[in-house]
């Protein structure tokens, strides 16, 4: 590929009155997303703005405006978690050294932009609407092993090949209508943005997921594809989702458990499962309803366009080479030593592959995933033992009724720091946040008396019974 349109342009050209999206009861049809767009575009031109930005878009008509008008503007959008404190803020944007800032909040290390303070002017200067495939669009955070957050890097190729995979095994068109409350900042939500640039359909945002509301507008609005996280799923099953006009149930981000699915199944619930993540700009793989029946537990088939490898027998690490998969990570320096190999990303994921069906056997180790929210425990760890007189810890995932797991902490110490410790996790977001604190004399260890994650869940589950 030569170059990369923006697809705005061309829907509001051929499909201007066709509605781009719908929050609550207000609605942009691509022409106003176009031209409002455009407008905003302008003003962040004006603004001489650095060539590479940050946004903590919410799911709401402006954020999407907002989104448009970056890449309008040809400037390198970050995409920042809306839940985070502000030193987690600064420390992600200094490490790519962002210091601009699109958000409601008012942090004072960084200069922000109010998103209402963009929407004065009409839009007057021509649009940048080509863009070289190799080009960054967006960057987005996703945290690692060692607890330190690594920037991804996405490219308009990366976008545009993913967006055109999706389509393969997830079919839509101009007339689907796709309900999002997955957030924006994440690529569950951006890449649903991508794909309606593709064919013009309309995207029904939410910003808080309210199962109810949620399950009302599917059957009022006429939704025919949803993108969720298996909790989500969850708890709109729960609020009693029923089949009305949808044609596809977009899982991602984590495991689909078999109960979920037969309910579902029972339901007659259209449900796609699939295996992604924010290096590969969303799922690269996905199992129809059919793939299910035929194929029970995979994640879907192989196909030519994206290579993946994993082994035939027993389990290995899965790999994926593709015009989806990011370059590199921006930061740390470092990563990519070890996040390659050959031509191949190496997702971190353990798998294989069977019948041409690729099996996710167990996801990256000691991973904590909370309604969809990746937290790994050394993150947490590190910053507890900062604390004076905490010698050692462990963080470890826990079941939890609405959330399907959330973190606990478990700690060595003398005495009692539970006030300390609530102290100092203010530092980082509620969700990453342990529930529930134990002191003990001395933790699980292993044979080389490192501290045992695993030992110290099973008597961590022993002692919460
Ligand atoms: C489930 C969500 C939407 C809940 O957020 P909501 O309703 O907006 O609540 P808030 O008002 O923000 O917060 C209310 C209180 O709840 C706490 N809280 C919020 N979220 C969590 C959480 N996850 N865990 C624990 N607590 C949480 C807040 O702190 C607040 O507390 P109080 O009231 O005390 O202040 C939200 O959690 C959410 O968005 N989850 C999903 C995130 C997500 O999208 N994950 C997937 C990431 N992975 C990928 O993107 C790669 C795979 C992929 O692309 C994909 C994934 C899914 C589907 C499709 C695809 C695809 O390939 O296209
Ligand atoms: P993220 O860091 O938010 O991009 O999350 C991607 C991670 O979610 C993957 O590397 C997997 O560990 C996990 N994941 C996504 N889909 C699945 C799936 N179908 N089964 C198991 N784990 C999954
Ligand atoms: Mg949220
Ligand atoms: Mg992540
Ligand atoms: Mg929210």
């Amino acid at each position: 590929r030569r170059s990369v349109q923006h697809n705005l342009v061309k829907q509001a050209k051929e499909r201007p009155d066709h509605i781009a999206v719908k929050f609550n009861e207000s609605t942009l049809t691509f022409a106003e997303l176009y031209e409002q767009a455009s407008a905003v575009k302008d003003q962040l031109l004006e603004m001489e703005l650095p060539s590479r930005i940050a946004v903590q878009p919410t799911n709401q008509l402006n954020s999407v405006i907002i989104m448009h008008a970056i890449v309008l503007a040809h400037i390198e959008m970050v995409l920042v978690n809306t839940h985070l404190t502000e030193s987690e803020v600064k420390r992600q944007l200094d490490s790519i050294g962002v210091d601009v800032i699109i958000t409601d909040n008012s942090y004072t290390s960084l200069s922000c932009i109010m998103p209402e303070t963009l929407f004065k002017g009409m839009a007057e200067r021509s649009a940048v609407t080509t863009y070289n495939p190799e080009d960054i669009m967006s960057i987005m955070f996703t945290s690692g092993t060692t607890g330190v957050q690594k920037a991804v890097p996405h490219t308009f190729l990366n976008h545009v090949a993913s967006a055109e995979r999706c389509k393969i095994s997830f079919p839509f068109d101009r007339d689907s209508k796709w309900l999002l409350a997955l957030p924006l900042y994440h690529i569950s939500g951006l890449s649903v943005l991508v794909r309606s640039m593709m064919d013009g359909f309309t995207i029904v945002l939410f910003d808080k997921f309210d199962a109810e509301a949620i399950n009302q507008s599917i059957a009022e609005d006429a939704i025919t594809h949803i993108s969720l996280v298996p909790q989500t799923l969850e708890w709109l099953l729960d609020a009693g989702l029923e089949r009305h006009q949808l044609e596809g149930l977009l899982i991602g981000g984590a495991k689909l458990d078999d109960r979920t699915l037969e309910e579902c199944l029972r339901r007659d619930l259209p449900v796609y499962t699939s295996f992604g993540m924010t290096e590969t700009a969303s799922q690269f793989i996905t199992a129809s309803p059919a793939d299910m029946v035929n194929h029970p537990n995979s994640v879907g088939p192989v196909t030519d366009d994206i290579k993946v490898a994993a082994p035939l027998n027993g389990a290995g690490e899965i790999l994926v080479r593709g015009d989806n998969v990011m370059k590199g990570y921006l930061y740390p320096e470092g990563a990519n030593d070890t996040a390659f190999s050959g031509d191949y990303f190496m997702t971190g994921d353990v798998g294989h592959i069977k019948n041409g069906h690729l099996y996710v056997l167990d996801r990256r180790k000691d991973l904590i995933i909370s309604g969809g929210e990746n937290i790994y425990p050394s993150e947490i760890e590190q910053l507890i033992l900062s604390i004076p007189d905490i010698s050692a810890c462990s963080v470890v995932g826990i079941p939890d009724a609405k959330w399907g797991e959330v973190p606990a902490l478990v700690y060595e110490s003398e005495s009692d720091l539970d006030d300390k410790i609530t102290k100092t996790l203010e530092e980082i977001a509620k969700y990453k946040r342990p529930v529930l604190y134990k002191r003990i004399k001395h933790l699980h260890r292993t044979s080389n008396s490192k501290v045992s994650r695993h030992r110290v869940k099973e008597w961590l589950l022993d002692e919460i019974q």
